[in-house]
Parts: structure tokens; C-alpha cells; sequence
């Protein structure tokens, strides 16, 4: 049993992990839910409309005939889009279905085929069906009674999932990422200081450039320049808080 506690550990670690997973993933957007469809002999010969299968009760439906080519008979169910849709799943309820054969079949605003699906083809969960791929520009779905006798329609719908990600939150104030970062010192006389700095040195000159506008602090920033010193041992620059008249970070990576 003893050898088993990691295996399981693992188990329950990748449960958990797809757990979380389906949980981030952005939830299904119906596009169908309550609205009213249209039923018929074809996707251009109605006989009706209905909303038992859009209602989400699995206790109404409507009933397609076995599809023929025949005007007067209503085998499928229609819906026109306003505006071109993307489709990434459908659903399908069908009362006692086992392999019946029944299609869902997309086409664009102009009535063009883009494509089309026996439910039997693909694989469903609890009538939920998923697109080998992803389907834009759809302007209207059909969904058509396939088999020889009829067959009761509880639900449809169809999905889109919602993965365009939300804008991230605007940095308040832009950490430097860089290697290294040149650094300009506007001063009010209107002279330029520059210095070559790491991040780490930059970060340090903003933490104290913010405090000192907090009125924290010391009035005065020492750059240790250990570059061009020349005979000297060291080059201390010094910048006065209240000299400053702007400061830009250029970041770059060495
Ligand atoms: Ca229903």
C-alpha cells in the first residue's frame, strides 16, 4: 500500500489540475436558449414555429417526421441568425434516442453550406456535442430528422465559448524588466543626467523618487558611477529631489 501513496498522490494532484483546468476555461455562451425556431419540410419551407425545444424542459418537444422530400411533411427545425455567428458545440436531446440518425447542418448568411453533422458521428455528453472545429460565419443552423421514423425533439441550442481573454489591468507604474536600463534625468535647469544602471538600480532610484514625493526620504539621490572614473576611486552623482523635473527608464537586454 505504501508504494501506492504516490500514485495516488499523482491521481489526485492531475484530478485536481483538470479540475481547475475546467473551471478556468471559459463557460459555453447559448445562443439559442429561449428563442423561437422555426419548423418545416426544409430550411425554406416552414409550417410553424416553436419554442418547446429552446424552453431547456425536457418534458416538451416537438415531433419531426422521417425526412422526405416532400413540402407538406416538417422534419426539421431552422433558425436564421441577425448577424454571422461562431459555433464551437451544439446540443441535441432527442427523446429515446440511441443511434438514430439525425444532422445538425450549418450554413452561412446566404443559406451556403459550411458544414454538417450526423449527432451519431461525434461524440456527446448529456446531448452536448462538440465541433471537430470551430465554425465561423454561420447565418443559420438546421437541424433534420435523418432517420425512417419520427423522432422527438426535446432541446437544442447551440454554443459559442467565451475565450476572448479580458484586458489585463494597466501596470500602475511600469516596473523595469530589462537586463539594464539607461536612465534620464530631466532637472528643472534643463540639464540631462544620464545613467546606466541595472534594474535593481533603477528600482531603487524609483522607490526613493516615489517616497521622496510621499515627503519621505532623503532630498538627495547618490548615483555611485563605478564607469568613467578615470584616476578617481570613485564618481558619486547627486540628485536633488526637488532639481528633478522628469525622469525616463529606457530598458534593453545586455
Ligand atoms: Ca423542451
Amino acid at each position: 500500500m505504501k508504494q501506492l501513496r504516490p500514485l495516488i498522490t499523482l491521481l489526485l494532484v492531475t484530478l485536481l489540475s483538470t479540475l481547475l483546468v475546467s473551471v478556468v476555461a471559459a463557460a459555453p455562451i447559448s445562443l439559442l436558449s429561449g428563442k423561437t425556431l422555426k419548423t418545416g419540410s426544409s430550411p425554406t419551407n416552414f409550417h410553424g414555429e416553436t419554442n418547446l425545444v429552446t424552453d431547456s424542459d425536457l418534458s416538451t418537444g416537438v415531433t419531426l417526421q422521417a425526412g422526405v422530400n416532400n413540402t407538406s411533411i416538417t422534419d426539421s427545425i431552422t433558425y436564421h441568425f441577425s448577424s454571422e455567428q461562431t459555433i464551437d458545440s451544439f446540443k441535441v436531446i432527442i427523446d429515446g434516442h440511441v443511434d438514430q440518425r439525425f444532422s445538425v447542418t450549418f450554413n452561412d448568411v446566404n443559406g451556403k453550406y459550411i458544414a454538417g453533422y450526423y449527432i451519431t458521428d461525434l461524440v456527446g455528453e448529456n446531448g452536448i456535442y462538440k465541433l471537430p472545429t470551430r465554425l465561423t460565419g454561420v447565418g443559420m443552423v438546421v437541424f433534420f430528422n435523418n432517420h425512417t421514423a419520427p423522432q422527438h425533439v426535446l432541446e437544442v441550442d447551440l454554443y459559442v465559448n467565451e475565450d476572448t481573454p479580458t484586458d489585463p489591468e494597466p501596470e500602475p507604474e511600469p516596473e523595469p524588466t530589462g537586463d539594464n536600463a539607461l536612465l534620464v534625468i530631466k532637472m528643472i535647469s534643463g540639464l540631462e543626467k544620464e545613467f546606466d544602471l541595472t534594474a535593481s538600480e533603477v528600482q531603487d532610484f524609483i522607490d526613493w523618487y516615489n517616497d521622496r514625493a510621499d515627503g519621505r526620504g532623503k532630498e538627495t539621490y547618490m548615483f555611485d558611477k563605478d564607469f568613467n572614473k578615470g584616476p578617481f576611486t570613485s564618481r558619486k552623482d547627486y540628485v536633488a529631489f526637488s532639481k528633478i523635473q522628469s525622469f525616463e527608464v529606457m530598458e534593453y537586454t545586455k
